[in-house]
């Protein structure tokens, strides 16, 4: 029989919630990371019964704070490429990513953002009506808007039957370069709406593809090449090439070729540190010099108030985000600009140049690599010296700290850098000879290392995670939820805590605009956070090991210590009493 009537009896005949875990697996998402509420409890009776008929669906993680499963989403992502889901409760859980979602976008890493919204109906006409007090008061108007300046693309499903489309279509704009995070709603009424399996389509990531980065216009690369040719003084800096491997390659070929002295400035993702023209992260007094540049993958490249370029410099562009939709003002030069897959570019551009390399360039290129190595053995000596100093009791020097670190790490390692005005110790000191084993934030919104070490833990297990934060950053992180969802899933990492006594970037940035202001000569600054905490006790709480060190004599003794619990299997939590702010 082929009546429509004789099929609805003869087909399985499911809830959306149902078809909504079965289109997260056919997208390929692992995990959702999920705070749940009364909005989930379609999906939550579906995942019941998914795992009684023993139907795949992605493993769920759950995070006792929002900020954690959103961030783990940022570390996981950071990791595979791979956006995952994260399911939140309504405007208020929506409202408790909206520091990570800023994060997760400034930092172009995918993640689908899913939330319930209030149930529409009151009087029990659907399953799923409202029947709890928050039901009334958990529906603003505009709910998106919580998190919408971080976002590629919103949507509300509207029936279940298009539940596998919209995913779909979520998946392929969060996946697409320059990739970023995504957000869907759904009530539960529509939730709960059952239809047949042969009204449900699939969309097969063959004929749904994301959008990714290409090589240039054959005649940008020429140009760039011929500036490159008879450029005198050249710079390249980027800010996360290193997120991609051939990329950070691609730099270290193309400088080496031409004698280009490579920077990183305000990176997110390094890139390898090995190069023989990588010389570190302060172009300030080489971008005056320069007569060609080069940004490439650079969301800040200096600041304008502190450095201008010479008037008569040339500057390429090369980024998978030239634009940068997400800021009204960016203010870079770039005479000519490449959108795309850098190292694809680069690599486009050192194909043409050794073709049109003359024998002037290439003395001259030489020469250039002999200055460069002076400027790199200039750095590691002035690294040294920093660390040699290691402090007193009670204000352990970070460098010395980080420098004693970084002896002990291995290479592949990865490092999440929220030391704040700590942070250049974390990079001066600590070795990264591959790409992406040191992560910043491309975003503003402190309290991510954690729920990223967590998430990159949970990609790849057989790496170690190393947290780094302030003592500010520690109490953004929502370190309680961090350790809870550590020890619930048995993802060790090592976090530390660079303890200054409070924020000592709001200290110095008031001495920067008022350096002879009233603030200064009052020594009040705003910046001074309780002095006596046991930061420690907060690991320890879910079964961390945790250490307290103030003097510097302890230092590697301690991180020795931290280190086996970490490869024993349990998080440590190592709080340093660093150089007072
Ligand atoms: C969510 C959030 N709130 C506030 C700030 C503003 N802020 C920037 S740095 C900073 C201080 C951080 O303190 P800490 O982590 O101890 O680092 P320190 O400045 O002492 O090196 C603050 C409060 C921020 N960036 N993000
Ligand atoms: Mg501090």
């Amino acid at each position: 029989m082929e009546t429509s009537a004789a099929r609805k009896t003869n087909t399985p005949d499911f809830a959306t919630a149902y078809y909504f875990l079965e289109g997260l697996n056919e997208l390929g998402i692992d995990y959702l990371f999920c705070n749940f509420g009364t909005d989930h409890a379609p999906i939550i009776n579906e995942m019941a019964h998914r795992r009684k008929r023993g139907d795949a669906m992605p493993d769920v993680v759950r995070c006792p704070h929002e900020n954690t499963a959103a961030h783990m989403a940022g570390g996981y992502a950071f990791i595979t490429g791979r956006g995952q889901g994260v399911l939140v409760h309504v405007d208020v859980g929506t409202a408790n990513t909206a520091n990570a979602m800023h994060n997760l976008y400034r930092s172009r890493l995918p993640v689908l953002l899913m939330a319930g919204k209030a149930p529409y109906t009151a009087n029990d006409e659907l399953v799923g009506s409202r029947d709890t007090y928050v039901h009334f008061v958990q529906e603003p108007f505009d709910q998106a808007s919580l998190v919408r300046p971080y976002l590629k693309w919103e949507w509300t499903l509207p029936s279940g039957v298009v539940v596998k489309e919209a995913l779909r279509r979520a998946f392929s704009i969060m996946q697409s370069e320059p990739r970023g995070p995504v957000y869907l709603m759904m009530q539960r009424e529509t939730l709960t709406q059952h239809w047949s399996t042969d009204e449900i389509r699939r969309y097969s990531a063959d004929q749904f593809a994301a959008t990714s980065g290409g090589g240039a216009d054959p005649k940008l690369v020429a140009a760039l090449a011929d500036k490159l040719l008879t450029a005198d003084n050249p710079v390249l800096i980027t800010g996360y090439a290193g997120r991609n491997a051939h990329a950070s390659e691609a730099i270290d070929a193309l400088a080496q070729f031409a004698g280009i002295a490579i920077y990183e400035a305000n990176m997110t993702n390094n890139i390898s540190h090995a190069s023989p023209c990588f010389v570190g992260f302060a172009p300030d007094k080489a971008v005056p010099n320069a007569d060609v540049g080069m940004l490439v993958d650079v969301d800040v490249p200096w600041f304008p108030s502190d450095v201008q370029t010479h008037e008569k410099s040339f500057w390429a562009h090369i980024d998978i985000d030239t634009l940068k939709p997400g800021s009204p003002m960016w203010t870079f030069p770039g005479n000519l600009r490449m959108q795309g897959d850098s190292g694809r570019i680069l690599e486009q551009i050192l194909e043409d140049l050794k073709a049109k390399a003359t024998p002037r360039f290439k003395a001259a290129a030489a020469a250039r690599l002999e200055r460069i190595k002076a400027l790199r053995s200039e750095r590691l000596e002035r690294a040294a010296k920093l660390a040699a100093d290691k402090g007193k009791p009670g204000a352990i020097n970070p460098h010395y700290l980080m420098a004693e670190l970084g002896k002990v790490l291995d290479d592949d390692a990865i490092i999440f850098n929220e030391g704040v005005t700590n942070a250049g110790a974390v990079l001066m000191q600590i070795p990264r000879k591959k790409p992406n084993t040191t992560m910043r934030s491309g975003g503003g919104g402190l309290g991510w290392s954690g729920g990223m070490a967590l998430g990159a833990k949970l990609a790849a297990p057989e790496r170690l995670m190393v947290q780094i934060s302030g003592d500010g950053g520690f109490y953004f992180g929502n370190p309680s939820s961090v350790f809870a969802v550590s020890q619930q899933y048995k993802l060790p990492i090592f976090s530390i805590v660079m303890d200054n006594t409070g924020w000592n970037a709001v200290k110095q940035s008031t001495l920067r605009v008022f350096p002879e202001g009233e603030a200064k000569a009052a020594s009040e600054f705003e910046s001074q956070l309780a002095p006596k905490v046991a930061f420690t006790k907060v690991g320890e709480a879910f079964g961390a090991y945790g250490e307290e060190i103030s003097d510097p004599a302890e230092v590697p003794a301690a991180i020795a210590r931290c280190l086996k619990e970490v490869r024993g299997g349990r998080s440590a939590l190592l709080h340093a009493r660093v150089t007072r702010m």
